[in-house]
């Protein structure tokens, strides 16, 4: 046992020193090209007899959804979403899975082709994984597609604690793909004050996340001009999103059953990605700051209260002092509608909790952004190395390509209204 444990911390401790998109070859020297977790790494595997393999810890963790908001989730190898397993089509591979929790759990391979005991569903494809216990999990991997792996034991709370992670299996003819992406769609029920998330919410979340970060803590999507990009979207929250992107005509290409032919993509600029679905979208990258989020709009947003009244219109002069007398922090706001929301918490007028994001927040080269949750960035410049990932600050159009103010006058210009019927 101690020494089963032991082994566990030094593979731990390696695949953490290893934050890198390559596994153990360098980039150059793959026959693929590696996917990019942003906010995550990818698991290194040793090579023994011509079988990957790879060896996975679940356990207990202390994760940062962005600067302001800790918990103590579940994960592994030190993470949420563990560390993204990628290999080839064809491989053998190995997944030692060992459990460091305190109740037992198995691990799934989400949309795998596989012998139905490698499966992973506790009491029907095999025992349960019992607290301190390494099982080992081995298949050939037939098919190629962006794929997901999550616990099929205690899934409502293992799930909602953080525990999942993809599985990329790359075909065995290269893609033509310059820049390869996944992120991993979730929602957590972290209530204001407090630091786990709540298994029993099933429809009102607090954070939505890509890669169990929320904005402004997602890392940019980086991409020189021209540079054909893929993003591979999981989703094994509670709810679809509407994934979108700004200024381009992305094209659905993939799933979990790999690079479909041609005749089957489709051009969105949005695209619904399911409960337990993944879909994969490509674009050629053109120069600018460009949003890209769920467009469910309360996914972009940070912890609020569901079940408050509408103040929106409502004449809040006098109320503030009222209630002051009860609660010294009360500020009434939203009359005019919510934007103020960030304006308040930036000059921090309004603390909020312990341990608690505000609902909107990230400021870009103009101001507030007024966002969180499901939102992040694709950064294209003309400028970027094929290899640099670095995100390369805003943004900056030529002048005459931003919008601009025109008048300050409220009545300027004649703008068209509906006529009135007679
Ligand atoms: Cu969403």
């Amino acid at each position: 046992m101690g020494a089963v444990l032991s082994t566990v911390a030094t593979t731990s401790a390696e695949a953490k020193s290893a934050i890198a998109p390559e596994q153990n070859k360098a980039r150059e020297d793959l026959n693929y090209n590696p996917v990019r977790t942003p906010n995550g790494w990818t698991l290194p595997y040793k090579e023994k007899n011509g079988v990957k393999e790879f060896h996975l810890v679940a356990e207990e963790i202390e994760h940062e959804f962005a600067p302001g908001s800790t918990a103590k989730c579940w994960g592994y190898n030190g993470t949420t979403p563990g560390p993204t397993i990628e290999a080839v089509e064809g491989d053998r591979v190995r997944i030692l899975v060992t459990n460091a929790l305190k109740e037992h759990t198995t691990v799934h391979w989400h949309g795998l082709i596989l012998p139905s005991g490698m499966d992973g569903v506790g009491g029907l494809s095999q025992p349960q994984i019992a607290p301190g216990e390494t099982f080992a999990y081995e298949f050939n991997l037939k098919q190629n597609g962006t794929h997901m792996y999550h616990p099929h034991a205690d899934e409502m709370t293992q799930m909602a604690f953080g525990m999942m992670g993809m599985f990329i299996i790359h075909p065995k003819e290269p893609e033509p793909i310059d820049r390869d992406y996944c992120l991993l769609t979730h929602n957590w029920a972290m209530h204001p004050g407090t630091s786990r998330p709540d298994p029993s919410v099933m429809s009102d979340f607090d954070l939505w996340s890509f890669n169990s970060k929320v904005f402004p803590a997602t890392e940019s999507i980086v991409a020189r001009t021209g540079e054909r990009v893929r993003i591979r979207v999981g989703n094994l929250s509670m709810w679809h999103h509407p994934i979108h992107l700004h200024g381009t005509s992305f094209t659905i290409t993939g799933s979990d059953g790999g690079r479909w032919p041609q005749s089957a993509w489709r051009s969105e600029s949005t695209e619904i990605v399911g409960v337990g679905q993944t879909r994969d979208i490509e674009f050629v990258a053109t120069p600018g700051d460009w949003a890209f989020h769920c467009h469910m709009s309360h996914h972009t947003m940070n912890v609020m209260g569901h079940n408050i009244p509408n103040p929106t219109g409502v004449n809040m002069r006098g109320l503030d002092g009222k209630i002051r007398d009860h609660l010294p922090e009360f500020m009434a706001m939203g009359e005019n509608g919510m934007a103020e929301h960030q304006q308040h918490i930036d000059a921090g007028r309004h603390s909020g909790p312990a341990n608690t994001l505000p609902m909107m927040s990230g400021n870009g080269p103009y101001g507030p952004i007024e966002m969180g949750g499901m939102f992040t960035l694709v950064k294209v410049r003309d400028d970027i190395t094929p290899n640099d990932f670095s995100d390369p600050g805003w943004y900056h159009p030529p002048t005459a390509t931003i919008a601009k103010r025109v008048s300050s006058n409220p009545n300027y210009g004649d703008p068209p209204r509906k006529p009135t019927a007679s």
